[in-house]
């Protein structure tokens, strides 16, 4: 096991990783930026490291600095929490050159998996369903058309090197599809230096539906179930929850062990998440795969009471999983707020500064993934979630009740926060009965 390991990153995700370190027996160094300095959870790591300004270039980006901290401070692996170098396959690379182990997968799993279009191939390899489109890249927008008449529009148009919705075009005519298969290579080209595009069908009115995933070294793979991710604003997640409300057990497990098969043909290790979209015939479809932690994790956590970033640590370590899967059930039904200083009146604009009171919900069923306390300053440079709230309860019903509950305790002053918006979803007809799809918010709350 290590003895030492760096987190590269900064807010919750950096706490969350130090308390695995923590139970791991594992001394934690944290590095961060001169924003960051008064947060409370640099106190709690080890040893912490200011490796320079606000600006994530010059600090939570920047590879020569992290990778000489790692050295300074002789940590044996580097954590990379989620955004930033999380999914930067060089980054991966150069932390194994450097003799420090990434907590994470291989760079090439990561690369390969990174590429949307050859995750696709993997994914028909392993009999995992995909929406109907390109065989590969795209040569031409002539070859584009010519495979939009085939499966029958509207199409969307996506970027090879793109996720979080750069890149993407839909298009509904031939006339249509000329323009945006300009409009999404140039948007590709100049945010991934990328143009590449792959063409699908497009999917109307989709859940999006995404499963947990933990492999070994040995190759071990196990599966956590599902986190429904439907409740989105501009491709950011608002809300997720587990299990996803409409899917019967059967759908559950084709769904769940169609996912393992993806990551067993990838020879993945470490924890990753194989997203899919959902129709309202219930047919699955994989989208794409994220081969880092990410911000719901902790749902699942609380339905499998499974400690998901004690466990990727230990895969990093060459530990085997020993579970198996028939240890892994679901019990209840969790929920995920992000509650984000946003400010609504200004299209959710981030609504940084000082926060003179901070005062968190209690009581039963309830879990905060915070790094904020009162008196804490809200940095106009980093993301601006505040705090993940999060609920365990019997069933879905009574998680909304207590998250109801627990969001109108919730004291965050004088800053604007998504909780507000959160009450409006939980309080929705739509929502209760679990009758939504990814353009709830815009259709019904905006
Ligand atoms: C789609 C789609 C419909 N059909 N693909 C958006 C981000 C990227 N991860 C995939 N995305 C989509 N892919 C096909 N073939 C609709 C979306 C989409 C979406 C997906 C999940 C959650 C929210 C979304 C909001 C808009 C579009």
């Amino acid at each position: 096991m290590f003895s030492r390991v760096l987190i590269a990153n900064r807010g919750e995700i950096a706490l969350r990783i130090i308390r695995a370190c923590h139970e791991l027996g594992i001394e934690a160094v944290v590095v961060y930026s001169q924003a960051d300095k008064d947060f409370e959870y640099v106190r709690q790591a080890d040893q912490a490291i200011c490796i320079g300004p606000a600006a994530p270039g010059e600090s939570y980006l920047n590879i020569p600095r992290i990778i000489s901290a790692a050295e300074i401070s002789d940590s044996d692996a580097i954590h990379p929490g989620y955004g930033f170098l999380a999914e930067n396959a060089h980054f991966a690379e150069i932390c194994g050159e450097c003799g420090i182990a990434f907590i994470g997968p291989s760079p090439e799993s990561m690369r390969m998996l990174g590429d949307k279009v050859q995750a696709r191939e993997l994914a028909k390899k392993a009999r995992v369903p995909c929406v109907p489109g390109s065989e590969g890249a795209l040569g031409s927008v002539e070859e584009a058309i010519n495979l939009a008449n085939k499966i029958g529009y509207p199409i969307i148009l996506k970027a090879a090197a793109g996720g979080g919705g750069r890149g993407m075009r839909v298009a509904h005519s031939d006339i249509s599809l000329k323009g945006a298969f300009a409009a999404a290579q140039a948007e590709a080209e100049n945010a991934f230096k990328n143009g590449t595009l792959y063409l699908e069908k497009y999917i109307e009115q989709p859940r999006h539906v995404e499963v947990q995933i933990l492999a070994d070294r040995a190759g071990n793979a196990l599966h956590f179930y599902e986190r429904d991710c439907t409740v989105q604003r501009r491709h950011q997640k608002l809300i997720e929850e587990c299990p996803c409300p409409v899917l019967d057990d059967e759908t559950r497990e084709n769904l769940c062990k169609s996912a393992l098969r993806l990551v067993q043909e990838a020879n993945y290790h470490s924890a990753c998440t194989v997203e899919f979209l959902l129709d309202r015939n219930k047919n699955f479809y994989f989208i794409e795969v994220n081969t880092r932690i990410q911000v719901e994790h902790t749902i699942t956590e609380m339905i499998t009471g499974q400690d998901l970033v004690k466990r990727q640590i230990q895969i990093a370590a060459g530990r085997p999983l020993e579970l198996r899967q028939k240890d892994i059930q679901i019990h209840g039904a969790a929920m995920e707020c992000r509650i984000n200083a946003e400010d609504p009146s200004r299209g959710f604009a981030p609504c940084p500064g000082p926060i003179a009171t901070f005062i968190p919900p209690g009581g039963p069923g309830i879990r905060i993934d915070t790094h904020v306390y009162q008196g804490a300053k809200v940095s106009p440079y980093y993301d601006s979630m505040v705090a993940k709230l999060i609920v365990h309860q019997r069933n879905r019903d009574e998680a909304i009740n207590t998250m109801k509950r627990a969001l109108r305790e919730f004291r965050i002053e004088p800053i604007l926060t998504t909780i507000p918006i959160h009450l409006k979803v939980l309080s929705h007809n739509l929502f209760a009965r679990g009758d939504i799809d990814t353009g709830f918010i815009e259709k019904n709350l905006s």
